[in-house]
Parts: structure tokens; C-alpha cells; sequence
């Protein structure tokens, strides 16, 4: 997709240290374009990690950058005085050579440089249930490591992002609109959202009247946005942090859960792989709980299997718009990509609706265990 020659000229814009070597691409997200850069130092590697920003996704990368910035000091600032180690613990945006947090090549294309996190990995699924644990763990310690940030100075990104609401209404003005001819296929995807409408208000509508508090929240809480130490296996940094913005701590309990707790992948073919694993939703709670449980209230921990269920509908509505829409937003690898991506999260949410109770049963028992307090 990108030459040698051409991500070298774009490096040249950014204020580091020795020769570009090689390049190769990290293909996990479905919106921005992400590089792993190798440079020689002196005959030392040095590793970066560069990033297009997609900027019909991202429409102010001043604000979003300045988001970001804000984000990633704040967090260093706490784990170096935590006594960690902010190199790997946290990210932080190399500048231009002017100085700037991100540099616009002549393509109008923009771009920023992080530090790349070395000796770790990331999980795309889970193979013990303790990485699950951990990943709640490491999210719900985000938030609390977040807990005082100044709300205020940060730009709503993408407004509406987890306005579930929202994205119904976007979903209904797709129908309406059917610039490619599709949505005389699509019956039955259209009629599943059509039967939860009036569940897809209930969060905001909590929110608005108080029930639910505002947080600074991650907003995009898959699995592969933490790095884990390829030595000890543990959390060591949280990515991506695009979206990170004033929100509800059930976005990001939810939106963990729909990725990482499905026994399949987001775009399975065959939907019989599809279903809520109640281990790893066990699993996911309680390692949340442990680190956040004690800032929550009770509502939100009330809420925690209705957020899974919202996320998920959410989800699998966006990739229906955007199948609708012709496939302008979400990155895709073949044709009807995002209407599998789409069958995927809606199976997920009907096994959801199925284990509901039980769901509900593991929660609670969790949270008197953790937190001492009965729902
Ligand atoms: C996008 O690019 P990635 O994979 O980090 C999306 C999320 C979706 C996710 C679905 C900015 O995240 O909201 O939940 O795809 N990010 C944006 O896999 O829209
Ligand atoms: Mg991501």
C-alpha cells in the first residue's frame, strides 16, 4: 500500500534520531492505517510506530491530537509518580520537526509518530481466561487512573459516538436514503434493530437525568488495544485512544465484552461459533470490578450486562449503516464484510438476551465479593 521511498519522506518530517531501515504494516484497526517503523541508530534498532489518521473519520486532528496529548501526559505524569516505567507504560506522540504533534504531507494525509512499545503484544482473542481478567483489570484501572482528569478540556471527538440513539436514527436515515440498492436485502437485519429500538435510548436517557455519572471513558475497549508484556504476560499500556472522551463507564465495559467475551471473531461466517462465553464474561467483571468497582455506583454495576447487549446492537447497527451507505467508514477485506461483521454482533446479542439472567446472577455475585455491596 505504501513504498519505502514514500513513508521515508514522511519520517524525514519527524524530529528523531539515525536512518530508516524498513517498514512493516499492523493490520488490526478498521480506521486508521498503522506502520511499524525500524531506524538504525548508530547501529542500534530503534523502533516507532507511525500512524496515518483518517481524517473522514477524525475531522479535527488539531482536536484530536490535542486530546490525545492531554491524555497521554496526564497518564504519564501518574505512573511516573506511581513509580512505573512511562516508556512502555504509556504512549506519547514524537513531534514534527516544527514542533507540531502530527505533520500533513502534500496528499493532505496526516500522520503522527508514538513510541513503540517493545517486548509486548496484543491479544485479538483469548486463549486463557486470565487474560481476560487482566484486560478488565487494565481498562477499569484506566478509567480510575482517569478519574480526575479535567473533563472539560477535552473535544468530543466523534460526537455521539456510543449514542446508541443516535446511531439507530443514522441507521433509519441509511434506510431511507439506500444510495446502493441494498436494503431490499435486508429485511430481517432491519427488523432485529426495529424490535430493540426503544432500548437503544436507555443509557443517554440515564445519563441525562443523573442516574449515570459522566466519566472520562477509552470508548474503543477491544481486546487488541492493550499491550501485554511478552515477558510476564501483563497488561503494560493501553492504545488507541482516538476516542477517548467524556462518557459512561458502560461503554467501555460493554464494548470490552462484545469483542473479547465472544467465542468467535467479529466476522465470523458461520453465526453457530457465535455466543457470549459466561466464563470469560465472569472473568471480565470481576477483573473490572477490581480495579473500578469501588468508584461505581450501583446503577452502572446494574447496568453491566445491558451494556454489553447496547454495544453489541450498537456495533452491528453501524456495520449495517455502513453496508447500507456503500462501505464508506469501516476498512473491509472483501465485499459484504461489514454485513458479516453486522450477522455477527446481532447473533451475539440475541445468545446475549438468552443468558441475560445468568448474566445478571454473575454480576451480582461478583460484586458482593469484590465490592461488599449487594445489588
Ligand atoms: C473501529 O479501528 P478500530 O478497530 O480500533 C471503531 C470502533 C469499533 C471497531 C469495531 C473510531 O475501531 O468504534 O467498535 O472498529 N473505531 C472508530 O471493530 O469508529
Ligand atoms: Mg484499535
Amino acid at each position: 500500500m505504501f513504498t519505502n521511498e514514500e513513508i521515508k519522506s514522511i519520517l524525514d518530517n519527524f524530529a528523531i534520531a539515525g536512518n530508516f531501515v524498513s517498514f512493516a504494516p499492523i493490520n488490526d484497526g478498521h480506521i486508521n492505517d498503522t506502520l511499524c517503523v525500524v531506524y538504525d541508530v548508530d547501529g542500534v534498532e530503534m523502533w516507532h510506530l507511525l500512524q496515518r489518521i483518517n481524517t473522514t473519520v477524525f475531522k479535527k486532528p488539531d482536536e484530536l491530537m490535542a486530546n490525545v496529548d492531554c491524555v497521554t501526559s496526564f497518564l504519564r505524569d501518574k505512573i511516573i509518580a506511581a513509580g512505573g516505567d512511562c516508556e512502555r507504560e504509556a504512549l506519547y506522540c514524537k513531534p514534527t520537526r516544527t514542533g507540531k504533534k502530527y505533520y500533513e504531507d502534500e496528499k493532505g494525509r496526516v500522520w503522527r509518530l508514538y513510541n513503540f512499545v517493545v517486548n509486548s503484544y496484543s491479544n485479538n482473542s483469548i486463549d486463557s481466561p486470565e487474560v481476560f481478567f487482566n484486560a478488565g483489570k487494565a481498562f477499569g484501572e484506566f478509567q480510575r487512573l482517569l478519574a480526575d482528569f479535567p473533563i472539560d478540556k477535552l473535544y468530543e471527538t466523534i460526537p455521539d459516538f456510543h449514542n446508541t440513539g443516535k446511531r439507530y436514527r443514522n441507521l433509519v436515515n441509511a434506510i431511507a436514503s439506500d444510495p446502493q440498492g441494498r436494503v431490499k436485502y435486508l429485511d430481517e437485519e432491519i427488523n432485529f434493530c426495529y424490535a430493540r429500538r426503544n432500548e437503544t435510548y436507555i443509557l443517554t436517557g440515564k445519563a441525562l437525568i443523573g442516574d449515570l455519572p459522566l466519566r472520562v471513558t477509552h470508548n474503543d475497549t477491544k481486546l487488541n488495544n492493550i499491550l501485554f508484556d511478552s515477558t510476564t504476560n501483563e497488561p503494560v499500556c493501553i492504545v488507541d485512544l482516538d476516542t477517548v472522551m467524556p462518557g459512561l463507564s458502560l461503554y467501555d465495559f460493554g464494548d470490552a465484552i462484545r469483542f473479547g467475551a465472544n467465542t468467535a471473531a467479529e466476522d465470523e461466517k458461520d453465526l453457530s461459533k457465535v455466543s457470549l462465553d459466561l466464563g470469560l464474561y465472569e472473568q471480565y467483571v470481576r477483573g473490572f470490578l477490581t480495579s473500578a468497582g469501588k468508584s461505581l455506583v450501583p446503577e452502572e454495576v446494574r447496568l453491566l450486562p445491558f451494556s454489553a447487549k447496547m454495544m453489541t446492537l450498537e456495533c452491528g447497527m453501524r456495520f449495517l449503516t455502513d453496508y447500507i451507505d456503500g462501505d464508506v467508514y469501516f476498512k473491509i477485506h472483501y465485499p459484504d464484510h461489514n454485513l458479516v461483521r453486522c450477522h455477527t454482533q446481532f447473533a451475539l446479542v440475541a445468545d446475549i438476551e438468552v443468558k441475560y439472567e445468568e448474566m445478571m446472577a454473575i454480576t451480582a455475585k461478583a460484586y458482593k465479593e469484590i465490592c461488599g455491596k449487594d445489588l
